[in-house]
């Protein structure tokens, strides 16, 4: 599935599983979720703790720029959050708590992105070990970061196909 952030929208029913989760990350009751908060929540298969960076980015992309999101932006984020662990446990062929390259550019093209064949081993160079991969949040981490990315290159060029897709 691509990865396509929605406008927030007014929602006021949630399901029960959202609201009991809501509740229990948000430890100071204040209606919010910050970034150290969603943090604590979060922790990948390996036992790592979830990345300051992956936290804010996550936050991030449903605050309007107040570093904390209502149950709304919550609900939105929860899903994206299942789903990139759906696709990471997926990819993650030898459940190693890792994805490689290899297995990255697999993810990536399902997602409906069509990059070269290397952009996988950049990333996976950038954010985790090449010869491990990628630990589940910084595979979140990558895929936001690509987003905004290729988000930013459509506005600024409907062509940016072209510019950051090499020819095979
Ligand atoms: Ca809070």
């Amino acid at each position: 599935m691509a990865y396509q952030p929605h406008p927030p929208h007014h929602q006021h029913h949630h399901d029960p599983q959202i609201t009991a989760w809501f509740m229990a990350v948000d430890q100071d009751r204040s209606g919010r979720i910050q970034a150290h908060e969603l943090q604590s929540a979060l922790m990948s298969s390996n036992g790592r703790r979830f990345s300051d960076t992956a936290c804010r980015l996550m936050i991030g992309m449903y605050d309007n720029g107040t570093k904390a999101i209502d149950i709304n932006g919550f609900a939105q984020l929860f899903t994206y959050i299942n789903q990139w662990i759906d696709t990471f446990k997926r990819f993650d062929s030898n459940g190693s708590g890792f994805i490689d390259q290899f297995e990255l550019a697999k993810a990536l093209k399902l997602m409906g992105y069509n990059f070269s064949p290397n952009f996988a081993d950049i990333i996976v160079k950038k954010f985790g070990r090449l010869g491990t991969g990628l630990a589940v949040d910084e595979f979140i981490l990558s895929c936001i970061l690509i987003h905004n990315l290729t988000a930013s290159f459509r506005q600024k060029d409907p062509h940016f196909q072209r510019v950051i897709t090499s020819s095979n």
